[in-house]
């Protein structure tokens, strides 16, 4: 059974996609999202296909895609092209003397488990150890200049079935935004997503939401604060939902022991890869915490992994895996990711289970470099 990967070549693509609305959170806006889609060709002529998440600035995490575009070339590509590869899982091991740099490790290994599933003939989300056939989604709403077009989206969102919604907030932009959003949706599960903007001295104001019945709140205080996250989650009743905060197994672990969340928002990239990922699911079913699958505004690609990951028992909640179209004019993968009544279809051929049109990447794509194993 043990198939070995031998890597041939390793393509960095790098692109930029026009978002259709520019996307607002509690640090900025941003309009044109720029990325780096990594083939991976083996000898027996198999395509992996894989997505760096990083973004431009340093504002979520503290990779940028270009000191991940420098540990994938000078650290990680080399590692990989040098020896054949059996299963993903190895190249937990075989990237351990790089520290951190998550989607940068992230991103080659999207790539391996997309050939590793391929050469196996599975669907990725069969070689995760996924289940399900479809997926239950929810959709993240960026911070709105009026009341009005908040309305519009969550509207639109709901008539696509999207099964929850979730909305940034950020100081000057939260209880009364809240308090707005329930009184027109009574039912509505809503939670809400503050990315590191708030510190414990708005204790006051954070309990003030208690009232408004939310799944949760996400990242309310900073990327890095494990207690003081624990401190607050025992003075509301909200539950505490962390994403930043979570860039491995052992900040998972170390959050649950100290009681910093009862939800984990799950990125593949932020954790450092799909095996990262399945660990920390298993972490989560063994403590009693939900778990989610979260969004990088990402192309199909990215998504197509997430839709793998979202298909594992463990996931017990919608994420934020959106259709291509609620970002994207063109997705550059076939077909486009496809929200139908909320629910998204778990593909079931071998590997992400979606192609990627070349031409639309050669459209969107600046440069390239490439990488060929000796
Ligand atoms: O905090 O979850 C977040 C997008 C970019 C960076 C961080 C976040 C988000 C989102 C949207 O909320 C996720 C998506 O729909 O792709
Ligand atoms: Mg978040």
């Amino acid at each position: 059974m043990d198939i070995s990967i031998n890597i041939k070549e390793i393509t960095l693509h790098y692109i930029s996609m026009e978002l259709k609305n520019s996307f607002t959170t509690s640090f900025g806006s941003l309009k044109d999202r720029e990325m780096i889609i990594i083939e991976m060709v083996d000898f027996d002529g198999m395509v992996g296909w894989g997505e760096c998440v990083a973004f431009r600035e340093p504002w979520y995490t503290e990779e940028t895609l270009q000191t991940a575009a420098h540990i994938m070339k000078d650290f990680l590509i080399p590692k990989l092209i040098q020896q054949p590869i059996y299963h993903p899982d190895e190249l937990q091991h075989l990237f351990s003397p790089v520290r951190k740099n998550p989607m940068a490790k992230s991103a080659l290994e999207g790539a391996i488990w997309d050939l590793y599933a391929k050469k196996n003939n599975k669907s990725l989300s069969r070689a995760l150890g996924g289940t399900k056939n479809k997926i239950d989604t929810g959709v993240s709403i960026g911070l709105q200049a009026s009341d009005e077009h908040l309305f519009r989206l969550i509207d639109h969102s709901l008539e696509q079935g999207y099964k929850r919604i979730k909305l940034k907030i950020k100081p000057g932009q939260d209880i009364s935004l809240i308090r707005t959003v329930r009184r027109r949706y009574p039912h509505l599960p809503i939670m809400a997503d503050a990315n590191s903007a708030y510190c414990l001295a708005d204790m006051d104001l954070l309990k003030a939401l208690d009232e408004f019945d939310l799944m949760m709140i996400e990242q309310p205080l900073r990327f890095d604060d494990f207690y003081e996250h624990a401190i607050l989650q025992q003075h509301i009743t909200t539950p505490v939902c962390l994403d930043e905060s979570i860039q491995s197994f052992e900040n998972a672990k170390q959050a649950i022991a100290l009681g910093s969340c009862k939800v984990i928002n799950l990125k593949i990239g932020r954790v450092g890869g799909l095996s990262e990922a399945i660990k920390i699911l298993h972490l989560c079913e063994a403590n009693n915490i939900s778990v989610w699958c979260g969004g990088m505004l990402e192309s199909g690609i990215s998504r197509a992994h997430t839709i793998a990951l979202a298909s594992m028992p463990q996931v017990n909640l919608p994420g934020d895996i959106s259709s291509s179209s609620h970002y994207w004019e063109q997705d550059i993968t076939f077909p486009s990711v496809i929200v139908e009544n909320g629910v998204i279809q778990v593909p079931e051929q071998a590997g992400m289970g979606f192609e990627v049109n070349r031409k639309w990447l050669a459209h969107y794509s600046t440069h390239k470099e490439s990488f060929t194993s000796k």
